[in-house]
């Protein structure tokens, strides 16, 4: 064992009495050079910049790890109430920008590493991203912690360290291709492994009941097979405010025992396997954003998020208060990204009916004080549902438990509605059918005691619709926190030169306190102001031109409209519905009806799920487009369609603040809440949008007049359905006949027949759930507003400065505030700077 306790030695030096670390230029430079040259055995003949970037990475973790355990102690010391966020994905990106933005050193490292002849952009741009997500959900919880540092709340992240993050995506003849993304392979400078708080996670063996010395019967769960789950520990920095939270990710790894089984049994070969079994849990994000779900893997993967984390927050407990849990639920809480761990609300009353011996009812009391619950999506196909074999086979101690979870739940309901069967079926955990499975997200409902959507619209859907019998029983429990986004990360770091002209001419408040940008409002009249506000966008927009020149070999022109759609591929997000969009354009250009022209970039990027076939037709359909237009010459600098390859956070920091229209265009009702809208209006773009998610509050924010709205509201789509009839707008709609036309007449494909008739089937379809075709007509009408407003570059740039004066609503300072206040309810911790 080599992570024996010291038990006769005791440590007789502090590290708390180290002098701190400089941050003048000095300092950073000596301390650059002694672990480029001396830790990582470099000197100025190695050309890769890799190394550079590591020994910079290096410097500034050394910073964060003194502020880190300041944070730590001052934590400590005061004994308060702490959150837990509880997500299987931690969409972080790159670490080196944003730890130098939030120490406050970014200035001095810039000119340390000028003075050494290096280019501090080329080293932020060395870092792999830590693509431990699919898109909204996994990035929300990147922005959350880092809000919960900033305000100095005690917010602990717990998620998995994978192996392999979010596929990357290469285009091969117009089609997606995934390759696996290997992020770890040069090491990772800013984890700290730390076996001494590994855990032990069972899996699979049967349970066993006995009677107890109180007579009270016991369960134990035997005959497991056991892995182990060891923690990753990356440090989460507040802006300039001393604070350094917690992001800490598991790992799985075979256990010591495990190993000596097989040895014994002489088989050597076999044990190494073994350790390979265990070590497959944390190997690979699930690149399933919604649809096809079930895995066993998946379900482990889960179970040891929620295990490994709860008996990490039990242990310190039981270090301090022994089997007192009087006041553990007013001391904790569990935060729980949708349902993919809350497995939690079973685990909970688990290890503390079987390892702390607790009674039911006071375990349950705990449970479900100090669980909540955020929902973050609607679509029902993305509700999660577990076999109850699978789970009994994999978990059997934890389907007993859900099963006496339901039994005492479905026991309340009866007593609430009397002799109301469908009800009880309706709401029950396990529905029932050829195979039983388990509801996860009433489990999280069942044994939580809040209920969340992310944003007004979502809430209220969620309370109407999809959870309306739970909002009967329990109104209380709803709530809504619309979501926000990081304006450190989305607006000072990825566009340093709006931020710059913000911060002169309102000063730096609003860092930490978005709302202060309203006071640019004020300067929509100023002449000089605007002209500037101008010219920094166009030189963002060459930024981005440039970086994709480069990147792709693909020359834009800075005075197009640069309309931009980048998020998953999904039929309900209707890329279909921009790409109908674009073969309209390019159908006028081709019929001359080209009169008043605005110029249009029209940029769209995107992964699909690698199982679903529509979203990887729509990437191909995408890029067949954009060949036929981009190498007509009639079209020229008319218009261009590009797709851009492998959108991940760190394109998002280069494409943000380039973009001049923000299309969030998906049917209403269908999209949670949407983050990338909030991105792009903070960073000076428009919106065109249909009255979904979040782009309604976006809406309220701006006002009318400064967002192209278009299309059917969510109760028009529910009105809809039974008598959709596309082909008859089709038909009553002249450009959009031609639009078909030309994609029916394989204009698209000429050498791939058929290809997109199953794209095309789907729009036409009657049964089409995003009603794609019934939009049309009024997304277009909406452009060419947007049109109108573009060309008079006065209005443009007027409505730019005012959409990012009014977006101070989506900073996650203020969503992590309202969680704060009304559900976790943490004493913020000061740490001395
Ligand atoms: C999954 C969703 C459903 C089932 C399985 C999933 C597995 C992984 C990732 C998922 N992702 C999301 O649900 C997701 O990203 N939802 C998005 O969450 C954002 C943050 O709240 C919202 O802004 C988006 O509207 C919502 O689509």
């Amino acid at each position: 064992m080599p992570h024996r306790r010291l038990k006769k030695s005791e440590p007789v030096f502090s590290i708390t009495t180290l002098p701190d670390l400089g941050i003048d230029i000095k300092d950073i430079e000596d301390d650059f050079k002694r672990y480029y040259g001396h830790r990582l055995g470099r000197d100025e003949n190695c050309r890769s910049v890799h190394y550079v970037y590591e020994a910079l990475s290096m410097v500034i973790r050394d910073r964060l790890t003194e502020r880190w355990k300041k944070t730590y102690i001052a934590c400590k010391k005061q004994d308060c109430k702490k959150a837990y966020y509880l997500s299987m994905e931690f969409l972080m990106g790159r670490t080196l920008s944003n730890a130098m933005l939030n120490l406050g050193v970014d200035d001095v490292v810039s000119q340390a590493m000028y003075d050494l002849g290096l280019d501090i952009e080329e080293l932020i741009d060395a870092e792999p991203d830590a693509g431990l997500g699919n898109g909204g959900l996994g990035r929300l919880a990147a922005c959350f912690i880092d809000s919960c540092a900033t305000l100095q709340l005690p917010v602990t992240g717990y998620g998995l360290r994978y192996e392999y993050g979010m596929f990357s995506q290469t285009i091969v003849n117009g089609e997606q291709v995934e390759e696996p993304d290997h992020w770890l392979r040069n090491g990772n400078v800013w984890e700290i492994e730390r076996l001494e708080y590994k855990q032990r996670i069972k899996f699979g063996g049967h349970t066993e009941r006995h009677i107890d010395k109180e007579g009270i019967t016991r369960v134990s769960w035997v005959d497991t097979h056991d892995i182990l789950a060891v923690p990753f520990d990356t440090a989460i920095p507040g802006y300039q405010n001393g604070t350094v939270n917690t992001l800490r990710l598991w790992k799985a790894t075979a256990t010591e025992e495990f190993d000596l089984q097989e040895f014994n049994a002489g088989d050597y070969a076999e044990s190494v396997a073994a350790k390979n079994t265990a070590e497959n849990i944390t190997m690979v994000l699930y690149p399933n954003d919604a649809n096809e779900n079930g895995k066993a893997l998946r379900l482990q993967q889960q179970y040891l998020l929620a295990s490994a984390s709860l008996q990490d927050v039990l242990e310190v407990w039981v270090g301090r208060h022994g089997n007192d849990f009087s006041n553990f639920a007013a001391k904790n809480c569990f935060q729980l990204n949708d349902t993919h761990p809350s497995i939690a609300v079973a685990e909970l009353m688990r290890l503390l009916l079987d390892n702390h011996e607790l009674s039911w009812d006071d375990a349950w009391t705990i449970t479900r004080n100090t669980m909540a619950y955020t929902n973050h999506t609607l679509l029902p196909e993305a509700l999660e549902r577990w076999s109850v074999d699978l789970f009994k086979q994999l978990l059997p101690r934890l389907m007993e438990i859900i099963f006496e979870i339901n039994a005492r739940f479905l026991a309340e309901v009866s007593a609430h509605w009397p002799g109301d069967k469908a009800r009880i079926a309706r709401m029950s955990l396990i529905e029932e059918g050829d195979q039983q499975h388990v509801r996860m997200a009433y489990l999280a409902i069942v044994g939580s005691y809040s209920v969340n959507g992310v944003a007004e619209l979502h809430s209220k859907l969620l309370q109407q619709g999809l959870f309306h019998d739970f909002y009967q029983l329990w109104p209380e429990k709803f709530n809504n926190k619309t979501n926000g986004v990081t304006p450190r990360r989305w607006l000072a770091a990825c566009n340093p030169e709006l931020a710059e002209l913000i911060t002169e001419t309102i000063g730096d408040g609003w860092l930490t306190d978005l709302s202060l940008l309203k006071k640019l409002e004020i300067y929509v009249d100023d002449k000089a102001f605007c002209k500037r506000w101008y010219e920094v966008q166009q030189a963002a927009k060459q930024k981005l031109i440039d970086y994709k020149k480069q990147e792709l070999g693909v020359d834009l022109n800075v005075n197009a409209l640069f309309d931009v759609q980048v998020k998953r591929i999904h039929e309900y997000k209707r890329q279909l519905l921009n790409v109908l969009h674009v073969i309209h354009l390019y159908d006028r250009i081709k019929r001359g009806d080209t009169a008043n022209w605005t110029d249009r970039c029209v940029l769209i990027g995107g992964k699909a799920a690698p199982g679903y076939h529509m979203a990887k037709k729509i990437i191909k359909l995408i890029n067949n487009v954009s060949h036929v237009i981009n190498h007509d010459p009639e079209v020229g600098n008319k218009l261009k369609l590009v797709f851009l390859p492998n959108y991940r956070v760190s394109a998002m920091e280069k494409i943000c603040p380039g973009a001049d229209l923000s299309e969030q265009i998906s049917t209403a009702g269908k999209e949670a809440s949407g983050t990338g809208n909030m991105k792009f209006m903070m960073n000076g773009a428009l919106t065109i949008g249909t009255l979904d998610g979040a782009n309604i509050e976006i809406r309220e924010e701006v006002g009318d007049d400064n967002f192209f709205l278009f299309g059917l509201t969510e109760d028009q789509v529910e009105n809809l359905r039974d008598h959709y009839n596309p082909a008859a707008i089709i038909s009553q709609d002249e450009d959009l006949q031609r639009v078909i036309n030309l994609l029916e007449s394989g204009h698209f494909n000429q050498f791939e027949p058929g290809l997109f008739d199953g794209v095309i089937d789907s729009m036409k379809s009657p049964h089409d759930p995003w009603v794609t075709i019934a939009d049309f007509r009024s997304f277009v009408d909406a452009q060419k507003r947007v049109e109108a407003a573009f060309q008079d570059k006065d209005r443009w740039t007027k409505m730019s400065i005012i959409n990012c004066a009014n977006s101070g609503k989506f900073s996650t300072d203020r969503t992590i505030a309202e969680y704060n206040n009304e559900l976790w309810k943490l004493t913020p911790v000061h740490v001395a700077k």
